[in-house]
């Protein structure tokens, strides 16, 4: 029976008292942005009148098949998942902007890397490889480093990783690669990890992949933040120009804020406190209106140099060393607007190496080669149909014109009789080229070979490059690597698989494998050269033992120590850095306002973690207390304050402060303790250590005058302190 509104309200200009009227308020377009503002409806804009109950007979009966409104909600809700990528499948994203310094047109033709005047539009997604898209962050994992350019001559997309190399060489390799790094199939464990036996299985017998091991156990692959990670295109390109010539070309983005990683421990303890620790210090950190930003750089070696060094520059598993071939800055980029809807824009991105420009070319790298049929054809089933170009965060910015039709979900009308070329009714089909937009002209480059499935001997170096990145790192960062590959390889049950990879590691460098050995109470081959494991059990010694551990490089034309390949060295500042001020109701609030103020014109964020949640009454009004020691973890910060005041006495008798400082300590992260609370860091620490004695190792003590403290704390935010006395004894 129908209930209400006897009079069928008026639907076309034609019908009821007001169509007219109403007709005319009718948007000729649907808004594809919705508010969540304008009253509830079905998806076909019925209004709704109760979306709290379905409609059935009586008040306890049956629910009817006709409730369509009901119908309509579960079955979209049933199909709202789409599959995650097959690798990639973690990852957050933001929007921004390129912007070239200077005209690269000695080198290429394409408008983005020729016009300074324009400011590009550009999509970014990060993400890690091996989890599945509910995984943590904080896996070690290499990380996807996707950029789509919105160019005027249509998308470009630098598909790149933050690791300048890959595991194989060919392409016809990957998926034995990914099945061997993704849980096992039997039992779907380990998420997100590689320390089980098939990867190790395949990564022992796949030497070409010893390089990207050593990058892949050092700290890259635990970065700190999205904006302090390195992004690499990998892969040779070309540069062409209006003459014809071709360079290539390898691209980098260099972050502004420099490269910084986590430690091993910490990224572990990230991971159950904050499984979102990276998506949400991207998503903070734009919203802060603190933008991340990189500088694209290329490297260039013109074409008749192909041939020069004694590593093949279509090898993925090889870098150019930046001393060969310096990185020239070209532009900024700057990620300073967050998406306003994940799904519809960081999931349904779809990002492909075939989008390139004219001026942009590839090379015949045997990976990227199959990358280019790879990328195309997982958006077809990921995204189901071919227009998923026509998605708004797909659509170029540029007109897009063609005979191309149909298919599930077409957005584009396209308008008019002809879908063909050539064509002479309705004017004229698009025309391929105008002398406006040049069209994309694959460089002519002369081909000629017997057809062959062959690894060309060029690409048979595999421990050369893995040498020059041992070498290159500091003492501390080679300490990570043998922790990193102790761990690694101790969660490797099969003792076959274990000893293949020390053999790999003793190619690379003899203390290396010693080091790595002597975890897994193995030796790594029987030509060891130093008959007896040294242990790793004193920190300090295994350092000194490392920094003599040099290898004697090839396929690096020469290069024995990259100083591009350590993260030592890099710009540190306290920008985009997260610190904790240890607080309670009774502390110096005075104090801890500077220190805010101090921490904010550095560009970090403070946050006051106390016993409980609340306000604290400072100077300048309440000071929010964000966190509680149940929520926040020395893990999350990049460092730690304490103010004085008589409420120290309580964090005194506090085990949760003690194990903040104590943590922080041994994680190498700048400590400030201030007045009273320069007595609560020696009680945290083991006996033997003052804090007083720490001065000049990340560790700040204020007991008299706080304002000069607090300065010289905030300069010490953002590096860390491996030098630090008895770190392996801090029990936290
Ligand atoms: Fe990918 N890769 N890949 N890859 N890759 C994908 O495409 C593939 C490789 C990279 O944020 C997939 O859309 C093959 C190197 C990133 O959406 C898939 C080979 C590099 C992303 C695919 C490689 C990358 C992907 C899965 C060996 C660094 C995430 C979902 C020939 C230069 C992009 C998708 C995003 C994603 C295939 C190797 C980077 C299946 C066959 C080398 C950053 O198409």
């Amino acid at each position: 029976m129908q209930q209400n509104n006897p009079k069928p309200g008026p639907t076309t200009p034609s019908e009821g008292q007001n169509g007219q009227r109403l007709a005319n308020k009718i948007p000729a377009e649907h808004p594809m942005m919705t508010d969540n503002r304008s009253p509830l409806t079905t998806n076909v804009g019925q209004p709704v009148a109760d979306d709290q109950n379905s409609l059935r007979a009586g008040e306890r009966g049956p629910t009817l098949l006709e409730d369509y409104i009901l119908r309509e909600k579960l079955q979209h809700f049933d199909h709202e998942r789409i599959p995650e990528r097959i690798v990639h499948a973690r990852g957050a994203a933001a929007h921004g902007y390129f912007q070239l310094y200077e005209s690269l047109e000695d080198l290429t033709i394409a408008k983005v890397l020729t016009d300074t005047t324009v400011q590009t539009p550009v999509f970014v997604r990060f993400s890690t490889v091996a989890g599945s898209r509910g995984s943590v962050d904080t896996a070690r994992d290499v990380h996807g480093f996707a950029v789509k350019m919105y160019t005027s001559e249509g998308n470009w997309d630098i598909v790149g990783n933050n690791i300048p190399v890959f595991f194989i060489q060919d392409a016809i390799k990957f998926p034995d690669l990914i099945h061997a790094a993704k849980p096992e199939p039997d039992r779907e464990i380990p998420q997100a990890a590689t320390a089980h036996d098939t990867f190790y299985d395949f990564i022992s017998l796949t030497p070409e992949s010893m390089h990207m091991l050593m990058w892949i156990m050092s700290d890259r692959t635990l970065p700190r933040s999205f904006g302090m990670m390195e992004g690499f295109g990998v892969h040779t390109f070309r540069l062409v120009n209006a003459q014809g010539k071709s360079t290539f070309v390898k691209f980098h983005w260099k972050p502004l804020l420099g490269v910084h990683s986590l430690v091993w421990d910490e990224a572990q303890q990230i991971a159950g406190h904050d499984a979102d620790f990276h998506r949400r210090d991207m998503w903070d950190s734009i919203k802060e209106g603190n933008p991340f930003e990189w500088e694209l750089g290329i490297q260039t070696l013109a074409q008749e140099d192909e041939q020069t060094y004694d590593f093949d520059i279509l090898d993925a598993t090889k870098l150019w060393p930046e001393e060969l071939l310096p990185v020239r800055r070209v532009g900024k980029m700057t990620l300073d607007r967050n998406p306003d809807n994940y799904f519809a824009e960081t999931e349904q991105v779809a990002f492909n190496t075939t989008n390139i420009v004219p001026g942009i070319d590839f090379s015949n790298d045997p990976l990227l080669q199959g990358r280019n049929f790879s990328y195309l054809d997982t958006q077809l089933s990921r995204l189901g149909s071919p227009n998923f170009t026509e998605l708004p965060i797909n659509r170029p910015r540029c007109p897009v014109s063609n005979n191309q039709r149909d298919a599930h979900m077409r957005h584009t009308i396209d308008k008019g009789r002809v879908s063909y070329a050539p064509a002479s009714l309705d004017g004229h089909s698009p025309d391929e080229v105008t002398p406006s937009r040049p069209g994309f002209v694959s460089y002519p480059e002369p081909v000629n070979g017997p057809k062959v499935r062959v690894r060309s001997e060029s690409f048979g170096d595999h421990y050369g490059q893995a040498k020059l990145f041992w070498n290159s790192m500091s003492s501390p960062e080679k300490e990570h690597i043998v922790k990193a590959l102790q761990f690694e390889l101790s969660m490797v049950e099969t003792q076959a698989v274990r000893q293949r990879m020390l053999n790999h590691l003793q190619q690379i460098n003899d203390v290396l494998a010693e080091q790595v050995a002597a975890a897994l109470g193995e030796l790594p081959a029987d030509k060891l050269s130093a008959a007896k494991p040294r242990g790793t059990a004193d920190w300090v010694e295994g350092a000194e033992i490392l920094a003599d551990a040099q290898s004697e490089t090839s396929a690096s034309g020469g290069v024995q120590q990259s100083k591009a390949l350590s993260m030592e060295g890099q710009p540190t500042s306290p920008k985009g850095r997260k610190v904790a001020i240890l607080v309670n109701s009774d502390v110096d609030a005075g104090q801890v306002s500077m220190l805010k103020d101090a921490l904010k014109k550095a560009g970090a964020i403070s946050e006051l973690v106390g016993p409980h949640l609340g306000r604290l009454a400072g100077p300048e009004g309440d000071m929010k207390i964000a966190k509680t020691f149940a929520t926040a973890n020395p893990a999350l910060y990049d460092a730690v304050c304490v103010p004085g005041g008589p409420g120290v006495t309580t964090l005194m008798k506090k085990g949760d402060s003690h194990v903040f400082l104590a943590q922080t300590y041994k994680h190498g992260k700048a400590i400030g303790v201030l007045g009273e609370a320069v007595e609560l860091l020696s009680a945290a620490l083991p006996e033997g250590l003052v804090a007083d004695q720490l001065e000049g190792m990340g560790v700040t003590t204020g007991r008299n005058d706080a304002q000069s403290a607090i300065a010289q704390f905030v300069g010490t935010v953002g590096r860390r302190y491996w030098k630090r006395p008895a770190l392996e004894t801090v029990a936290a």
